[in-house]
């Protein structure tokens, strides 16, 4: 097949709550669809998740934007492909700029899939229909505030509780949490916070039967992340540090964690990821799935990933009504007992609505390839 045609749409939508981490603030989700159509117009979509601020990792969404327009579309647009995993062949002489291919790649999947009028989890091994799913909840501004939201998930029947921490609001949260619900699948995410030096605040927060601990250290890091690793019970979780399945080989080789944060923007798309996980299978490593503040598009791929029976552990995949007022896509998934369906359908199996999606656009365009 070949990519012809393709629909460029920017847009941002209000998060109900400003979400805090140890590194800011998002109070609004910037995101950008790209629709592919190929000769016969058959459509394929792509969510571009980069956010506007390089503070998660170093991809803003203007350089993924620079590297798709500049760099990825030339070479779709000159070649003939025959499978979705060409494309990250493609895509190989481009570094970095992870977010930027996936946008593309999963695209590419999608409207694969849909020429060939199947769903995106046939083309994937021992998968399932209703996922068990987590929620990530940002650093709040008082113990009670907190213990009311996690009461609140929980109530919904969320499976696994992901609390972001920084130096100093790391126990007392997470000990409140963990007094209220002993029982609960509980983890933390410091997206970097720490460093050496922070070791007895680590040590502290091992003592309280988490599931893992994200990220602790800097996201280039991978030797104080295993002398952490040595010294603590709980598993490291890595989530910045994961580009490439090489990093993943990286961790595992030198003991750095024992369980991966898989998102398929962060890796570069599908292919990559699909790499990863055949990787963590033949390893034992836990691998479950991230989250990017998806829309209903990226939340429907991620799904439709997750749906593989690796994927024991709750990811971060909740309600779109978690985040947003709307979702731009028709029926969006409801949590119900504290799962997800996969959606079924062709591709990534949603529908886009325009009337929501055009009241949050603020830029549009259309390229030939
Ligand atoms: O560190 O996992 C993270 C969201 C955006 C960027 C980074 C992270 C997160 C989350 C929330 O923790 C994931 C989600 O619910 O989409
Ligand atoms: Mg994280």
């Amino acid at each position: 097949m070949k990519i012809v045609e393709v629909k460029h749409v920017q847009l941002r939508l209000p998060l109900k709550s400003p979400f805090v981490t140890s590194y800011g603030v998002l109070k609004e989700k910037a995101l950008d669809l790209y629709l592919l159509y190929d000769e016969a117009g058959n459509q394929g979509i792509g969510e571009l998740v980069s956010f506007e601020v390089p503070d998660y990792i170093e991809e803003t969404i203007e350089n993924s934007r620079h590297v798709i327009h500049n760099f990825l579309f030339p070479l779709l647009g000159q070649t003939d492909i025959y499978h979705p995993k060409d494309v990250w062949q493609l895509f190989q002489g481009i570094q970095g700029n992870y977010m930027a291919k996936s946008a593309l790649e999963t695209a590419v999947w999608d409207l694969y899939a849909k020429r060939q009028k199947r769903s995106l989890v046939t083309y994937f091994e021992e998968t399932r229909q209703v996922l068990p799913v987590g929620v990530s909840i940002g650093i709040q501004p008082s113990i009670s505030q907190l213990l009311k939201i996690v009461q609140d998930y929980v109530a919904q029947g969320y499976q696994r509780i992901k609390l972001k921490i920084k130096p100093n609001q790391d126990y007392e949260p997470l000990t409140a949490i963990r007094q209220q619900f002993p029982e609960l699948l509980l983890m933390a995410d410091a997206n970097s916070a720490y460093s050496w030096e922070d070791l007895p605040l680590l040590q502290r927060i091992d003592t309280l039967n988490l599931a893992m601990i994200e990220q602790p250290f800097h996201q280039r890091d991978f030797v104080m992340h295993q002398q952490l690793q040595k010294r603590l019970h709980t598993p490291i979780c890595l989530d910045e540090n994961i580009r490439s399945l090489e990093d993943v080989q990286t961790a595992y080789a030198l003991g750095s964690c024992r369980s991966i944060n898989l998102k398929i923007p962060r890796v570069g798309g599908i292919t990559e990821a699909l790499r990863i996980v055949d990787f963590c299978k033949e390893k034992g490593l836990i691998v479950w799935l991230g989250g990017m503040f998806e829309s209903g598009v990226g939340r429907a791929l991620n799904l439709q990933f997750a749906s593989q029976s690796i994927f024991q552990f709750p990811g971060d995949i909740s309600g779109s009504d978690r985040y947003y007022y709307e979702d731009i896509i028709m029926n969006p998934a409801k949590v119900v007992a504290g799962t997800l369906k996969v959606p079924k359908g062709e591709g990534i199996g949603v529908k886009l609505d325009w009337t929501t999606i055009e009241r949050y656009t603020y830029s549009s365009n259309k390229f030939l390839l």
